[in-house]
């Protein structure tokens, strides 16, 4: 399978990730694509490619632009701003004080761009984020042009970010961004199946009144893991989007034959929609020693993920999304991989 990677993906790393009320050393670091791509190389897995520039056309087919610009703008105004640390929300407009305007100083618009916290901004973060979906936008032109499945290399993820906001660690939504470009060459549907850990809530939010997009999630349910706010199994779509999102909540502790189940119910939803396109946003911190996540799966069960997902029969775009056990993260991710390519 082809792998769509760029060593520039190491050019950001922050410093500083807001955790426990501590600031510690970020879990979305440069070395998860170090251990991806070696693990790629020494199972031979596939032509790597670097990514060609795709503009911002695509990027805005999904984000509203006041939000890119703030993302271009953000680091700058924050150092005008005087502040020497990286910049981190501490305000949002929550229940009764929405409405008004987009606040001019930097620390209100951080907070009305922002969904969460724990996701620090520095001098290379908008570089990045337009390099990731770059990575995913060639990696879908490639499957669009071949129908042979393709690996996008993203980092920084995706799935989290919605059409005017950031955090847990996304900032451009690369899945959303990659079907949106498939629909806009040709094709009539496509599914988005996101298995990372945590609920997919930008990707969901984004078609939710959609019906050309199918989104499904599984993940650890919202009332006790992040994004808290959105992942529930009543989320269903709205107007033409109903019946169009599909939410998996699964308990802390849920383990692969468990998982499997909700994977296999979202694969008959899959099959019944009949899609032009499979995008998988394909997180590995299901994995029982993910230091911020609580499944239990075990690295085989990834090769069997791979097979099932193959058996769907539809061309498919993995693109990368979360996975925060270092070490373990090539083993797992590229598991998918191999088993998809064998089965
Ligand atoms: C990004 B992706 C755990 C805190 C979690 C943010 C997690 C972002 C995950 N107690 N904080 O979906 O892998
Ligand atoms: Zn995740």
């Amino acid at each position: 399978m082809l792998i769509v990677h760029s060593d520039a993906t190491r050019d950001r790393r922050t410093l500083t990730e807001l955790f426990a009320g501590q600031l510690v050393a970020p879990f979305e670091c440069p070395e998860r694509v170090d251990y991806i791509i070696e693990r790629a190389r020494t199972e031979s897995i596939g032509e790597i490619r670097g990514p060609d520039e795709h503009g911002l056309e695509p990027v805005l087919a999904i984000h509203d632009a006041d939000y890119i610009d703030f993302l271009r703008v953000a680091w700058r105004d924050w150092q005008a701003a005087g502040y020497e640390g990286e910049a981190i929300p501490n305000i949002w407009p929550t229940r009764r004080m929405p409405g008004g305007p987009i606040p001019r100083h930097i620390e209100g618009r951080l907070g009305y761009y922002a969904l969460a916290g724990e996701t620090s901004l520095n001098a290379d973060t908008f570089e990045a984020a337009l390099l990731s979906k770059d990575i995913a936008l060639t990696a879908v032109d490639q499957v669009l042009d071949s129908g042979a499945p393709a690996f996008a290399l993203c980092r920084p993820p995706g799935h989290h970010a919605a059409r005017d906001q950031y955090g847990g660690y996304c900032f451009i939504n690369n899945v959303a961004v990659s079907a949106q470009r498939a629909l806009d060459r040709g094709h009539q549907r496509v599914a988005i199946l996101d298995i990372d850990f945590h609920h997919g809530n930008g990707t969901q939010d984004i078609f939710y009144e959609r019906s050309d997009v199918l989104t499904l999630s599984l993940h650890g349910d919202p009332m006790d893991e992040f994004p808290y706010f959105l992942g529930f199994a009543n989320e269903t779509g709205r107007g033409e989007g109903e019946g169009y999102n599909v939410n998996y909540p699964l308990p802390s502790g849920t383990d692969y034959a468990r998982w499997a189940q909700a994977l296999d119910d979202a694969i008959a939803r899959v099959r019944d929609f009949a899609p032009d396109m499979l995008i998988i946003a394909l997180g590995v911190d299901t994995f029982e020693n993910d230091p911020i996540s609580s499944f239990t799966l075990q690295s085989d069960d990834y090769l069997d993920i791979g097979a099932r997902l193959k058996r769907i029969g539809l061309p498919t775009l993995f693109v990368m999304e979360g996975g925060y056990a270092v070490e373990e993260i090539g083993v797992n991710a590229i598991n998918v991989l191999k088993g998809f390519d064998n089965a």
